[in-house]
Order: structure tokens, then C-alpha cells, then sequence
């Protein structure tokens, strides 16, 4: 079948029969143990969340159902109105293959991408008016909760669950259908939030149902040389790798396993049986700290201060002496670090490809050129600092900085776009929470007098 939906109909009771079978025959295997330091220490090391469509090696960095950035990006189905054919993949085919398990045909990946336009043509009536009243100033991370929680008043989910009239074994059906009109409604609220920062709430581009997520999101944010107001003036090889970048951008940051705030939020959320809008808002939420997803913002702020104080992104003695400043003064170096990762993060080299790609689009841009040599620099440095697990580059080190170059120079908006992609990998999760009938979260915590008790 080409529709998502019916496709999950079918590989839903094979896997509902196995997660019984390993909690009949298996419940009692221990996994791990759990230590004051990890009760105390974030929860780290502690492995407790069945969690489907992405796994992360330390070393291996993130994997899609077993598969890494390079398998995805030679497998999955790309846009077949890519001029040259060497564009990323759909993150519409990226969806499939979180929610199935299998790489999509080109057909699959289509049709997905043409329910997800004609779900996403306009925003519902109240959210519209919502987010055009909201204040101005107001962050754009709280505008996209906002906007997502208010749309739970449209939830079928809700709707059926308060009319009585589902059975535990329907939930994932109306849960799937929330997930994906979430999804498609990304573009449409994504371009209003950004037309209430920069154009007091005026379009910036037109929504066309023959194209593709990720294009519509560049067409509302004004930044396609056709559809939109063309706010930055970028010429049609330009707009196409920003369409390009948007893709790339959205098609990776789908998901980094189930323990990280936004997932692990939404999980948590959907686990009291919260409608999809109101699980991901609350991983919004998450989103929207500095140490998860705001730290985009501070690597791009960082590396414009740091070129108004050398004399050349190139030297490395002054980018060096810049780092042991900001070290001995107890500050991090934004981008650089990871909870789990012990190595650069693959989608940090991702994006660097992408700028070492268009060597001519970025050889002017300082502030490329200094993420690039920092990435050189700041592991040496970090190391020898010798506190920090993991030296080498995150995920935000490039991002932002990209979309900077192309004109998206809002640095609070783009964490809204991290938003964007991130709605796929939980949103995929709660589908398969509710299809396998996970209950709700309910974790044991411990007072400082019982982990006295459990220290004597
Ligand atoms: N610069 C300087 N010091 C750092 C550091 C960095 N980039 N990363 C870690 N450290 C320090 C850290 O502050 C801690 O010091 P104290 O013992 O004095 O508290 C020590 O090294 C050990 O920390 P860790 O175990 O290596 O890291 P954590 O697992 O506690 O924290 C991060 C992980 C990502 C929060 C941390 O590395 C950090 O603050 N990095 C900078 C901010 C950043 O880039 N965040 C983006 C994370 C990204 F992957 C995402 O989620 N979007």
C-alpha cells in the first residue's frame, strides 16, 4: 500500500504480539543498575524507555531503525523536482521509515509528502487568530507551544477519548491522525511565527499542495526565489539549496533516541494519554533550553563575537587564546560536548559537507570559515581543559550558522525550525506507544533521608 496508515495496520499486531511475548517470558531480565549517582546525576546511564525508531551509539553517533545519515542519504527517496538529483532526502521519507521500520519507494514517499500538503493548506480558524493576537516580542518557541497546544481543540484523539466511544486497542488510529495533521501544520505555523517577527504578522510566501514539506516551510519563511517575497533576494541555484539545506536540516533532526528533554517529554506527556498536540507542545517546551535546543542560537551569536575579536577566522593562536578565555571565566564553548555522544556528532558533518559542498556560496562568509576551523581547534583545547566527556562538536555547531548565511539571521527562530524536524522521531514514538499499549510513566523517587538509609 502507498498510505502510511494501512501499512502500520499491518505490521501492528506482529509487533504488539512480540512486546507481550518479551514481557510474559522476559520481564524479569535485569538490564542494568541503578546508582545514587545516576538518581542524582540526571538519570544518566540509566537505561529505562522502550524506544523504537532511533538508537545512538556513542561512537556510531545516531542510527534510523539500524540506519546511519549515510545509509539514509543514499536510500531514502528524494524530490524528484531536485534540478541535479543530488538534493537530500525527503524528511517525508525520513517519517516513513521511523513509523514502518522501511525505507519507503519513491511512490510511498510521494504520497505521504501529497497528505501531508493537503492536511497542512491552512492553519484551523483558532490557531490563526491566536497567533495573530499574540504579543509582539513574545519568544518564538512560546509561540509554537502555543500555537500546537491550542490546536488539541481540533484533536480526534481528545475527541473520541472524552465521548467514550474507543477501545484501548483504537487509541493509536486517532493518535496517528493527530500526529500527522501536527505535522503538516508545522509549515503553515512556522511561517506565521515567522511573519509575526519580521513582517508584524504579513505573509511571507504562498503554501502550494504540489509541493513538498520542507519546501513549504522555505516558501512561508519568504526564502524561495518563487512563491514567496523572496525577502533575501537569493538567486534560483541559492533558493534551491536552501531548499536543499531545509531539507537536510529537518531530515536528521527527526530524532536522537527517547532520553533527550523534547522526546522524552512528549513520551512522558502522551503517557497520560495527553493528545499529540499537547504532548509535543510540552516537548516544545523542552526544546526551548538553552542546553538542548536554544544552544543553536548561542554557537551562532558566539561566532559572530568571536570574529569581532580576532583578526582572521583563520588564525588558530588567537581562536585558541578566545577559548581559554571564555574556560578560565567558567563558560562553556557552545556546540562542543554531549550527554551520550564521545565523538563529532555525524550531523554535525553532515552540514559541514553541505557547506564544503558550495565551496563558492561560503568562501566570503567569516562566520562559516571559523566554525569550520573551531571544529579543528576546540576538541584540542577541550581536551586539554580535560573536564568536558565528550570535546568534539554537536549537532549545533554548523546548523545555525547556515541558515544565518542564507539570510535567516533571527537567532531565536531557529530553534522553531529544530521544532519543525523534531516532531517526527516523538510524534512517531507516541503512535507506537499507544499501538502497543504502553502505560503510563510513574518512575520511584528518593528523599535525601532514604538515600542516607541506602548509603549506611
Ligand atoms: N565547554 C566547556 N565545558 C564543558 C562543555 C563545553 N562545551 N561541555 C561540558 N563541559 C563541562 C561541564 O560544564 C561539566 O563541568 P562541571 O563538572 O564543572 O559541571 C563537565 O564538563 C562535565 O560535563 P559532561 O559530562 O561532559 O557534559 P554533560 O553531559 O553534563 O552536558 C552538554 C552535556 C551538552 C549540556 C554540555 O556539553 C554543554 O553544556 N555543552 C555546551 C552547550 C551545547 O552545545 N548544548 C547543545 C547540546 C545539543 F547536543 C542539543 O541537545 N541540542
Amino acid at each position: 500500500s502507498v498510505g502510511l496508515k494501512q501499512v502500520l495496520q499491518d505490521l501492528i499486531p506482529q509487533r504488539k504480539h512480540d512486546i507481550l511475548e518479551l514481557k510474559k517470558n522476559y520481564g524479569n531480565v535485569k538490564i542494568g543498575d541503578i546508582t545514587i549517582g545516576s538518581v542524582i546525576g540526571g538519570m544518566r546511564g540509566n537505561t529505562s524507555m522502550f524506544w523504537q525508531g532511533t538508537s545512538l551509539d556513542a561512537y556510531e553517533g545516531i542510527k534510523f531503525q539500524g540506519k546511519t545519515i549515510g545509509d539514509c542519504q543514499r536510500l531514502l527517496p528524494k524530490s524528484p523536482k531536485d534540478s541535479n538529483g543530488k538534493g537530500n532526502f525527503l524528511p517525508e521519507s525520513m517519517l516513513w521509515l521511523l513509523m514502518t521500520g522501511e525505507v519507503p519507494s519513491i511512490e510511498q514517499a510521494l504520497h505521504l509528502s501529497a497528505e501531508l500538503a493537503a492536511r497542512g493548506r491552512q492553519l484551523p480558524d483558532y490557531t490563526d487568530k491566536l497567533m495573530s493576537n499574540l504579543p509582539s516580542g513574545m519568544h518564538p518557541m512560546t509561540q509554537l507551544a502555543i500555537g500546537l497546544a491550542s490546536m488539541n481543540k481540533g484533536s480526534e484523539f481528545a475527541r473520541k477519548y472524552e465521548k467514550g466511544d474507543i477501545g484501548k486497542n483504537e487509541y493509536w488510529e486517532y493518535v496517528f491522525d493527530d500526529a500527522i495533521n501536527l505535522i503538516a501544520a508545522l509549515p503553515q505555523l512556522t511561517g506565521k511565527i515567522y511573519s509575526n517577527i519580521v513582517a508584524g504578522g504579513k505573509p511571507l510566501g504562498q503554501f502550494r499542495e504540489d509541493c513538498d514539506w520542507s519546501y513549504n516551510i522555505c516558501s512561508l519563511l519568504g526564502m524561495t526565489s518563487e512563491d514567496s517575497c523572496n525577502r533575501q533576494n537569493l538567486d534560483g541555484k541559492q533558493s534551491e539549496d536552501f531548499v536543499n539545506l531545509m531539507r537536510l536540516y529537518t531530515g536528521i533532526h527527526v530524532d536522537h533516541e527517547g532520553g533527550n528533554v523534547s522526546a522524552h517529554t512528549t513520551h512522558l506527556v502522551g503517557s497520560a494519554l495527553s493528545d499529540p498536540y499537547l504532548s509535543y507542545s510540552s516537548g516544545i517546551m523542552g526544546l526551548a533550553g538553552p542546553l538542548h535546543g536554544l544552544a543553536a542560537q548561542e554557537v551562532v551569536r558566539f561566532l559572530i563575537e568571536m570574529n569581532v575579536m580576532i583578526s582572521s577566522p583563520q588564525s588558530g593562536r588567537e581562536i585558541e587564546q578566545y577559548l581559554w578565555n571564555l574556560l578560565r571565566c567558567k563558560r562553556v564553548i557552545p556546540g562542543y560536548g554531549h550527554a551520550v555522544l564521545r565523538k563529532a556528532d555525524p550531523r554535525f558533518i553532515a552540514m559541514l559537507d553541505f557547506a564544503k559542498a558550495r565551496p563558492e556560496e561560503f568562501a566570503q562568509d567569516k562566520n562559516v570559515i571559523l566554525m569550520e576551523k573551531l571544529s579543528e581547534i576546540a576538541p584540542k583545547v577541550l581536551k586539554e581543559h580535560g573536564k568536558t566527556k565528550n570535546p568534539y562538536p554537536n549537532v549545533d555547531s554548523a546548523s545555525g550558522i547556515l541558515f544565518y548565511h542564507y539570510g535567516v539571521t533571527e537567532l531565536l527562530f531557529f530553534t522553531v525550525i529544530f521544532g519543525c524536524s523534531r516532531s517526527m522521531g516523538p510524534l512517531t514514538q507516541l503512535v507506537w506507544d499507544r499501538a502497543l499499549g504502553l502505560p503510563i510513566e510513574r518512575p520511584k523517587s528518593l528523599d535525601f533521608k532514604s538515600l542516607g538509609a541506602l548509603c549506611r
